[in-house]
């Protein structure tokens, strides 16, 4: 450990570099990328990681004294650290990612294309000798459980301590990881380095037929931390699309009911619109009973188990979450679960030296996210995309099935979208086949995640827009396609949280009160609640949710749950055409879903 510490230190005090690390692994596909990628981007040295907590405050130390890191108020929230990110290098660049396959057609119009040689000339004249005077970090890390045939494992280079830190709090990553690596043979091969944070010189681009992913010019965790949206999601869907299961953008949480059965549920919500909060849900008083346990809070890989069932792991060991609004209503768990061992990005600062965000309910921001004494004249005092990174471990309804090899059953999907109008409450797929084009229909609010305008509507299906590594038409077919090999089918819910009336108010109180609507979920799941049909799916009748000590007016319930059918008319053919520009690939199947949806709306008979 001494051995890292000194190399460190020596690199950033830019000293003559005087001893190395050991550096070897049985495995030469592994030693000889690595050797290569030295030889191209030329580091003063060479670390591997050994995933130890003694590494990971090495780390910490080393970014304290570049300043990468400031401490924060160690009494009130001990072990915990803020980086202050370049202001340019916020959110992901969604028009800087591309998918490089020999055939547009196979990266389809839901990505940017290049063609491999092509995104690999590019890119590496930006990676030519781009670490001199920088260390070099190898992280190999494992996504999902060690011991999990669902595992999937894959080796970042980087030149950022900062992703290393954060990689460690996401990832299994280390010499576990290393060994089993070693032992399959197989990785993903991740090369990342911040290099000189230009927005002109910012590429991510992977290359799914390499099982490979370069990304140069930015230090922001989807576009830096590759083991998450890079590998778990883009590689991995390529990957799962193969080998015949599911890589989604979705959370996974587990539901006990009082009377202690425990349902797990599969949500996929775009980018920003709660995931992280209703994975850590806390029931409200009003439910008394109720036991929320957090398996995972933004990517499912899900499989089919030899009885036929469902089953999901979390590829994930941590949390990249959005930090304003947390506070202790909205999500006590996450606003405990921050107050130790977390590293927050560009969240504002008080005079106490407490981190400070926009919904926080307690403090006074003197400092903004850039450093700046804050004045509001330059806006929020937190970023509106400030992060916390936290290991899930910290989560106090952390499940204890989140490490099981064998992963947990899933009993309903559940799609969503921040919607102002049109979406209700809840409804239900009437199959799998009509679930998988309330998928394909996803549309939400742009938020800022991403780079770009926030709040207009944009279609993102199965939350999969940014994320899925190649043809959507072709995703529809595998998910079609995997329904007819399951013997035993979850169910397909959407909700949206997110209505609101014509003066801007929000019609449902969400948060900790979603718990009302999974119940309506998992009680349909075991045929127990009621529903009234529609052409859209099934919906509940206002009597079917849980309203007990909920302040809502019967006026209020009918409007979440009933279907607008001119706005659903204008809906499904919005769809329909969105459907038409993926052309021939698109599946007959689920264009008949649309027709049969479109046409039952125009016919006169259906009330709403
Ligand atoms: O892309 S990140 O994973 O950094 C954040 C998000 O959009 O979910
Ligand atoms: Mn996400």
């Amino acid at each position: 450990m001494r051995h890292l510490l000194v190399t460190l230190e020596t690199v950033y005090k830019k000293r003559p570099f005087t001893e190395n690390i050991p550096m070897t692994t049985k495995l030469s596909a592994l030693q000889s990328w690595v050797d290569q990628v030295a030889d191209h981007t030329q580091p003063d040295a060479i670390h591997w990681c050994t995933g130890t907590d003694d590494e990971y405050q090495e780390f910490i130390e080393i970014m304290l004294s570049d300043g990468t890191l400031t401490t924060l108020n160690q009494e009130q929230y001990p072990n915990c650290y803020l980086h202050r990110s370049d202001p340019s290098d916020v959110a992901r660049v969604e028009h800087l990612t591309f998918v490089c396959t020999d055939e547009a057609e196979d990266a389809g119009p839901n990505n940017n294309w290049m063609s491999p040689a092509d995104g690999h000339a590019k890119i590496d004249a930006l990676f030519d000798g781009c670490m001199k005077g920088r260390m070099m970090f190898v992280i190999p890390y494992c996504m999902g459980p060690i011991g999990s045939p669902y595992s999937r494992c894959g080796v970042e280079i980087t030149d950022s301590p900062y992703v290393v830190a954060n990689m460690k709090l996401m990832t299994r990553m280390g010499s576990d990881a290393l060994e089993r690596i070693e032992n399959e043979g197989t990785f993903v091969r991740g090369l990342h380095s911040t290099g000189d944070l230009d927005p002109e010189r910012r590429f991510i681009m992977h290359f799914p037929d390499e099982l490979s992913i370069k990304s140069i010019g930015s230090g922001y965790g989807g576009n830096a931390l590759l083991g998450k949206k890079c590998h778990a999601l883009r590689i991995a869907s390529h990957q799962a699309r193969q080998e015949g299961w599911l890589a989604e953008h979705m959370l996974i949480v587990g539901l006990e009911s009082p009377a202690g059965a425990v349902h797990y549920v599969a949500c996929a919500f775009p980018s920003a619109c709660g995931k992280t909060n209703l994975a850590m849900l806390v029931p409200p008083d009003s439910l008394p009973g109720w036991k929320v346990w957090t398996l995972g809070d933004d990517i499912a890989w899900l499989h089919p188990d030899e009885g036929g069932k469902l089953r999901a792991i979390n590829p994930e060991s941590g949390y990249f979450g959005v930090v304003p609004g947390t506070n202790e209503t909205t999500n006590k768990n996450a606003y405990d679960m921050i107050m130790h061992d977390t590293i927050f990005t560009n969240v504002a600062t008080t005079e106490d030296n407490e981190p400070w965000w926009e919904g926080k309910k307690d403090g006074t921001p003197t400092t903004d996210w850039q450093g700046r004494a804050f004045d509001s004249a330059n806006g929020k005092a937190a970023h509106p995309n400030s992060r916390f990174t936290v290991a899930a471990t910290n989560n106090p309804c952390y499940s204890s099935l989140a490490d099981a090899p064998e992963g947990v059953p899933i009993s309903a999907i559940v799609f969503g979208g921040r919607r102002k109008q049109l979406a209700p409450l809840v409804y239900e797929a009437k199959s799998w086949k009509h679930g998988v084009l309330v998928g394909a229909g996803v549309a939400s609010e742009t938020t800022s995640a991403n780079v770009g305008e926030v709040g207009v509507i944009r279609r993102d299906p199965m939350a999969m827009k940014p994320f899925c590594g190649y043809n959507f038409a072709d995703y529809w077919s595998h998910w079609l396609a995997f329904g007819e090999r399951l013997e035993h089918l979850p169910k397909i819910f959407h909700v949206n949280w997110f209505r609101q009336n014509d003066e801007g108010e929000f019609l449902w109180p969400g948060f900790g009160e979603n718990l009302r609507v999974l119940e309506w979920i998992i009680e349909r799941c075991e045929g127990r609640a009621g529903a009234h049909e529609s052409p859209i799916g099934f919906l509940p009748n206002p009597e079917d949710i849980n309203t007990t000590d909920l302040d809502i007016s019967p006026q209020v319930l009918e409007a979440l749950t009933s279907v607008d059918r001119e706005q659903w008319r204008i809906e499904m053919e919005s769809v329909g055409e969105y459907l038409e520009s993926y052309g021939d690939r698109l599946p007959d199947a689920l264009r008949q879903q649309q027709q049969t949806i479109a046409a039952e709306l125009s016919k006169s008979t259906y009330k709403s």
